[in-house]
């Protein structure tokens, strides 16, 4: 989770966290050092091979039980379909998941949205993972897998998108993450995947990529009022109003909704922009059906259909997430959207993304969100985004690429 509260790398803050950051190469992983990742002794070594890092080993040698946890805790399968077990995952994660780094601000995905995210195409229901104490049965922490096919240069591999990692904050720093990253890894590896892909706030070895979060303004004085960016310099409040101010209806002829009759077309046109990256899903028109077609309140979809000869020629989505504002008084909620896959062909990337702004503000969202990646360098700064405090590391587990990737190498989002 990342604010808008950028200080240009003058504070101490920022300047102690990229001094943390460099030195973390130089920390201690006793987990993760254990793993079949990128190793920091290895950065830099050209000579290593693009590809897995270890080969599969038979199926029959995969580990047939769970791993052990501390006796008074026990797995449990989530059931994301049952409406009781999808409460008690929204709960866990409103109360314990992503928080700013000045803890102001903490992810509150929806129940809708954890629904879409884990119930995806082809999903294995064993790997919504749960743990609960065994006496009051209170789920405690949750770790999740999807399955996925990403594509690596040349090659698609079958990988795991893991996310929703959480312990409760009362468990914290008793090692609980390594043993769920183990289990989540047993249970994808006897489905006979041996790769993964996943994104974090945290340095760890070794990202494949490091992003930043921007932020345009859409609500400016909720957002200064609620701590989330504060006023420029020399600016007022009724500048700083104007300045994000826009337009009341979209600009763009032939901008519209995605419909259920657009999935071949949209599929045509995102298959072949993401050939340009060099990490990106493989997605067929299954995968856009479920991941970009308009869900109320979790993802919303637009294209743009040419008046003249009925052509789809761009098209941008962004999904929905809420943040909680821990302890303001006036606001309870910070309304999110998240830039998600955009191609424009015809439409100029920075109008079509000005007419996604304009349908986030006509439906009150506070602030719309962007990495880095793809593109979207090409309209942060003209569209009035600014750099946010939040980065984010990319990472692909028993996959090695010769080098880091930049940002705008980068074809996929994660949630
Ligand atoms: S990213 C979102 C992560 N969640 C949060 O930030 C929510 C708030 N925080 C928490 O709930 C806890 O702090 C968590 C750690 C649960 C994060 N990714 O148990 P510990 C390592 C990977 O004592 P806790 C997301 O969901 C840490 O470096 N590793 O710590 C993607 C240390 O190892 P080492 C992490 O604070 C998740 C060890 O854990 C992360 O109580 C992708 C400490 O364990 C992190 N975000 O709990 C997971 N944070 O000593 C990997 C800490 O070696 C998937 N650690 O440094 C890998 C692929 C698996 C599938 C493979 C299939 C083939």
């Amino acid at each position: 989770i990342s604010n808008s509260n950028n200080n240009n790398d003058t504070s101490l803050e920022t300047i102690v966290r990229s001094f943390q950051d460099s030195m973390s190469v130089t920390k201690q992983h006793k987990f993760w050092e254990t793993q079949p990742v990128g190793q920091y002794k290895d950065v830099g070594d050209t000579s290593l091979p693009e590809g897995p890092i270890e080969p599969p080993t038979p199926l029959s040698e995969v580990k047939q039980e769970p791993y052990n946890l501390p006796a008074a805790y026990e797995w449990t399968t989530c059931d994301m379909s049952f409406g009781e077990t999808c409460d008690e995952v929204y709960l866990l994660l409103k109360n314990n998941y992503v928080e700013d780094d000045e803890n102001m601000f903490r992810f509150n995905y929806s129940k809708e949205f954890l629904t879409w995210a884990l119930c995806v195409p082809g999903y294995y229901k064993n790997w919504h993972i749960g743990v609960r104490a065994k006496g009051s049965k209170k789920l405690v922490a949750f770790i999740t897998g999807i399955p996925a096919r990403i594509r690596v240069n040349d090659n698609v591999v079958k990988m795991a998108e893991i996310n929703f990692l959480c312990v409760h904050k009362k468990l914290r720093s008793k090692r609980l993450a390594p043993v769920m990253i183990k289990e989540v890894t047993r249970r994808v590896h006897l489905e006979n995947i041996w790769q993964a892909a996943y994104t974090a706030g945290v340095v760890i070895p070794t990202p494949v990529a490091t992003c930043q979060y921007w932020h345009r303004s859409l609500n400016p004085k909720k957002l200064i009022d609620v701590g989330f960016s504060r006023l420029g310099a020399r600016m007022t409040m009724s500048r700083t109003i104007k300045l994000y101010k826009l337009p009341d209806s979209t600009f763009t002829s032939g901008f519209r909704k995605m419909e259920l009759r657009d999935v071949p077309a949209v599929t045509r046109l995102l298959r072949n922009y993401l050939e340009k990256f060099v990490v990106a899903p493989d997605l067929d028109e299954n995968d856009v059906e479920h991941w970009l077609l308009p869900h109320e309140d979790v993802v919303n979809s637009y294209l743009v259909e040419s008046p003249e000869n009925h052509e789809i020629t761009d098209f941008c989505s962004f999904y929905t997430l809420p943040s909680s504002i821990l302890g303001n008084q006036s606001y309870s909620t910070l309304k999110a959207a998240y830039s998600y896959y955009n191609v424009a062909t015809k439409t100029p990337l920075a109008q079509l993304m000005n007419d996604a702004l304009i349908m986030a503000k006509q439906k009150d969202f506070d602030v719309f969100n962007a990495l880095d990646v793809m593109h979207n360098e090409g309209f942060l700064k003209d569209l009035k985004f600014g750099p946010g405090d939040g980065q984010l590391h990319y990472y692909l587990y028993n996959y090695r690429i010769r080098k880091a990737l930049k940002p705008s190498e980068l074809g996929l989002v994660l949630l």
